[in-house]
């Protein structure tokens, strides 16, 4: 998939928003530079205190997920990478991340933030971990479109806004 078109997100009065990340452990030098990228966001968006929880690999995340999106939080983002194998593993572990977490957000209404990579090599996950070098920083840019989400969702319960 291609990084080229993505939108230059503005968004406002998202100061007092609860937001949830939750990472998963695996590949840890991508991982790293998700979590900072995701962290910088949310301290840009004047965000200041998230919670951030570790779980061991990407198919764990929807379940954490989901009980965080019972907790109250307005937006959950989901941090992993995932790199192919040899075998079909890595298909049942992207399917599995990838529904377990749009069934989170829909069944919710809590948006959930994408920032899973499925990459065929450790270099691509590198280029979009938002670190040196890189020429995509996706932990940054999950934390943006939920945010983003969550101003949405507000303004429709709270019009007055
Ligand atoms: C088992 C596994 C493999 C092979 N690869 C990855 C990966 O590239 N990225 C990732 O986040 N997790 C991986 N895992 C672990 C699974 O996500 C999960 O933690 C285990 O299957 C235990 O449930």
């Amino acid at each position: 998939m291609s990084g080229k078109g993505a939108p230059e997100l503005t968004v406002k009065n998202c100061g007092d928003l609860r937001i949830a990340v939750v990472a998963a452990q695996w590949h840890e030098q991508v991982m790293d530079g998700l979590v900072d990228g995701a962290l910088r966001a949310l301290h840009e968006l004047g965000i200041d205190e998230p919670t951030l929880l570790r779980v061991p690999g990407s198919f764990e995340l929807p379940v954490v997920a989901k009980v965080l999106a019972g907790r109250g939080y307005d937006a959950v983002v989901a941090l992993g990478v995932v790199i192919r194998g040899g075998t079909p593993h890595f298909d049942y572990v992207c399917q599995g991340v990838t529904q377990g977490l749009v069934q989170v957000s829909v069944d919710t209404g809590v948006p959930v933030g994408f920032g899973v990579l499925t990459c065929d090599t450790e270099e691509q996950a590198l280029d979009r971990a938002g670190i040196a070098g890189s020429t995509e920083d996706k932990g940054h840019e999950a934390v943006t479109a939920a945010v983003a989400t969550a101003t949405t969702l507000r303004s429709l319960a709270e019009p007055w806004r």
